[in-house]
């Protein structure tokens, strides 16, 4: 399982390569994800802030700070082909691991999960990345319909996205419905 720490000038090709070649076959679908953060460790700011697309230098980016560690969870409604997590880090002292599942539910003090679900990958990196983004590839097939991002020391955190294969079947059924409202002002 690889994994890199990129500079910000290759992550917005990265992401420009994203939104236009790549675009109509994969998606961010962290914005459509419910998160929340494990209640058991200290944090400040909103977790609402790892997907409002703001990171530095934009005027408006705020982290979430874990103080020590920590673990958030991303849910959402269907089973989806994942192919990246990506993490926008500010000054961080912490290794990071990604863990995907299909199923079960972290609980709400980040403890353990309840029901356990299937694990179907996990990515750590142990770049010491800060100020950057971390690309954590997942293999190949990954399913999932949740996610765990887990956090052992300090950290500033300024997005997380998830990047899902959108099949062209897929992009028009019901269930997408959520995610297309995202661009609904551009479409009428
Ligand atoms: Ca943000």
């Amino acid at each position: 399982m690889r994994r890199k720490a990129i500079g910000a000038v290759a992550a917005v090709a990265l992401l420009a390569a994203a939104f236009s070649g790549l675009g109509a076959l994969s998606r961010n679908v962290a914005m459509d994800a419910v998160s929340r953060a494990s209640t058991w460790n200290e944090h400040q700011g909103e977790v609402a802030w790892l997907t409002d697309g703001l990171v530095p230098p934009v005027a408006g980016a705020a982290p979430f700070v874990w103080s020590s560690k920590g673990m958030l969870a991303f849910e959402w409604d269907k089973v989806l082909a994942l192919t990246q997590v990506r993490l926008c880090v500010g000054e961080a002292d912490s290794d990071f691991e990604i863990r995907t599942y299909v199923g079960g539910r972290l609980t709400d003090d980040g403890a353990t999960r309840d029901p356990v679900g299937e694990r179907t990958a996990t990515v750590l990196d142990q770049s010491a990345a800060a100020n950057a983004w971390i690309v954590f590839d997942l293999p190949a097939g990954t399913l999932a319909d949740n996610l765990e991002l887990k956090t052992v020391g300090r950290a500033e955190l300024y997005e997380l996205e998830i990047i899902a294969q959108v099949e062209d079947t897929a992009v028009e059924s019901q269930s997408w419905a959520r995610v297309k409202a995202n661009a609904r002002a551009v479409d009428r």
